[in-house]
């Protein structure tokens, strides 16, 4: 590894939201809930990143609550994250409960809600900034509204709040003949450029610079978007994924500290990285350990790789789920200190530690890593 050390560039701020990175020391954490729970209504946009059986069911049960069998487990876990988190000494931040089964509408089309269980997505934290993001998928349209509380306090307290703009969601911004990549064919996304859109999920922080994978929920408007509203001071840089149905990066590639890069090695190829994270350590995620469990794999809105969506609570020490074996040794080798936490019943309402969470204070300077 030809690794540089960052050079400090300004002093930590008395702000409540302050976060550059994925790994410095965290102090404060928005959580996801499950209360309210609405199974997302029938779009396109939805089915095509849902895996096969959850697809199938998710078109057929659309806009009824969650089943009681799917939150309970799911809130169970969800509440003993929370308290190892606190136990953890981090600042545990919640939205308000929400009946996502509220119907809405704009003056284009109509929808239920779906929850709030993943705040990586609609919000994206840089720096002093909390930014709403565009979002894709037409249920999840008011989504930031249950944060609003947090954000009015972080903006009291001197955070800088924005939202970018609420996209129309109209039918010119996705492909009526979209169809996923075969294997070997490029790939393909359901969006168009009609307008902005981009999920939070898609980047991931290196202080002043930000990486990004283009997607089925963030195309390269929003990218473009974003990278003008953060100006000289930020470097948004590509990268390349191979996954046939991509969304959000978390589970794609990571950097787990400063030159320390987790990639998956079926959707990233080591020499397709932007060239400045060619100098960095290239962890490569283990297979992930199989989930047996029939109710568990039908149900999962998510992929396999779910393994790599790991929380990083500071350069050492990350949350970890202990049916991933594989992943738990192999970060241990790699010098890491994995806190096992059961989640896998999260994953029916799409993702895990890092898509439940959004971290809004970490202890930590604005750094150029390279
Ligand atoms: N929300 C992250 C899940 C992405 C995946 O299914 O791999």
């Amino acid at each position: 590894m030809n690794f540089h050390a960052p050079s400090s560039e300004s002093s930590a701020a008395a702000c409540p939201v302050s976060s550059h990175n994925e790994w410095d020391p965290l102090e404060e954490i928005i959580v996801g809930r499950l209360e309210g729970s609405t199974i997302p209504s029938n779009h396109p946009v939805v089915t095509c990143n849902i895996p096969g059986m959850a697809a199938r069911a998710q078109s057929l049960a659309a806009g009824f609550r969650f089943p009681k069998f799917m939150v309970e487990p799911a809130q169970e876990e969800l509440d003993n994250f929370i308290k190892v988190l606190e136990s953890l000494g981090v600042t545990v931040t919640r939205p308000e409960p929400f009946d996502h089964h509220a119907k809405f509408a704009t003056p284009y089309w109509s929808s239920r809600g779906f929850c709030n269980s993943c705040p990586r997505d609609s919000m994206l934290v840089i720096g002093d900034e909390i930014l709403e993001t565009p979002m894709a998928w037409p249920c999840r349209y008011f989504e930031t509204h249950s944060y609003r509380p947090i954000l009015k306090d972080y903006f009291r307290r001197g955070a800088r709040w924005t939202s970018a703009p609420k996209p129309q969601l109209t039918d010119a911004l996705f492909d009526p003949n979209f169809e996923l990549a075969k294997k070997g064919e490029p790939i393909r996304y359901i969006l168009t450029e009609f307008e902005p859109v981009f999920d939070a999920a898609d980047f991931f922080r290196c202080g002043r610079d930000i990486f990004v994978t283009r997607s089925n929920v963030t195309n390269k408007m929003g990218v473009d978007w974003l990278r003008r509203h953060l100006g000289e001071g930020y470097r948004i840089h590509e990268i390349k994924s191979r996954c046939p149905n991509p969304m959000h990066i978390d589970t794609t590639i990571l950097p787990l500290g400063p030159g320390k890069l987790l990639i998956n090695p079926e959707y990233i190829h080591p020499d397709e990285l932007p060239d400045i994270l060619k100098k960095w350590d290239i962890l490569v995620a283990p297979d992930p350990t199989p989930i047996e469990d029939r109710i568990l794999a039908i149900t999962s809105m998510c992929g396999k790789w779910l393994s790599m969506n790991i929380l990083m609570i500071d350069e050492k020490r990350m949350i970890v789920d202990p049916h991933h074996v594989n992943m738990l040794r192999q970060v241990e080798k790699w010098g890491f200190e994995p806190i096992p936490v059961p989640f896998l019943h999260y994953a029916a309402f799409g993702g895990a530690y890092h898509c439940a969470t959004l971290d809004v204070r970490r202890r930590g300077t604005l750094e150029s890593y390279f």
